[in-house]
């Protein structure tokens, strides 16, 4: 049986290795491991759909996903992406506090993402001030290069 504290373990030092949360001090990291939750996802599954509403934060931990967007002239969503191990998405709805600006979309089979509530996710990042300046320009970029793309 894998314990709760190897459970624990494990993805203390996964979000180690996860750039982002470099700077985090290690309390920090294992409160954010003690309330994570881990979803489980299969190629072609939806993970986040373009205008709805998202309340979470995801950290890809195994498998990959791609990042489509309704585009004008076309009538599918266009892909932009991949996201694999470390990646993470699903920021800019709570930073921007609007509904999910584009689908996340599993693309491999046995995807684990681990899952940052809204509460947890400001705890995270709002006690950091370098995290949350470069998240917030990152969602900038984001939010510019979908008007280049002409995102609907
Ligand atoms: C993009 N335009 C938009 C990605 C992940 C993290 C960072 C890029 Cl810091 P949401 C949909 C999510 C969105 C982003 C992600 O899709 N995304 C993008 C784009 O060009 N969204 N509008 N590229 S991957 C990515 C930067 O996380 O957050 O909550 O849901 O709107």
């Amino acid at each position: 049986m894998r314990t709760t504290q190897a459970r624990h373990e494990e993805y203390f030092s996964f979000l180690r290795s996860v750039s982002l949360l470099r700077g985090l001090p290690e309390e920090k990291l294992a409160k954010i491991v003690d309330c994570l939750e881990v979803d489980y996802f299969e190629k072609g599954e939806h993970i986040i759909r373009e205008g709805e509403e998202g309340n979470t934060f995801f950290i890809i931990a195994k498998g990959e996903v791609i990042v489509t967007q309704s585009t004008e002239g076309f009538a599918e969503p266009q892909e932009i992406k991949t996201l694999g191990v470390g990646d993470y998405f699903g920021e800019k709805a709570l930073i921007s506090e609007d509904v999910r600006s584009a689908n996340i979309i599993c693309s491999e089979n046995d995807t684990h993402c681990l899952v940052v509530d809204r509460d947890n996710f400001n705890q995270m990042v709002g006690t950091y001030e370098e995290l949350q300046a470069y998240l917030k320009e990152y969602v900038e970029e984001l939010s510019r290069s979908d008007e280049r793309r002409n995102a609907l």
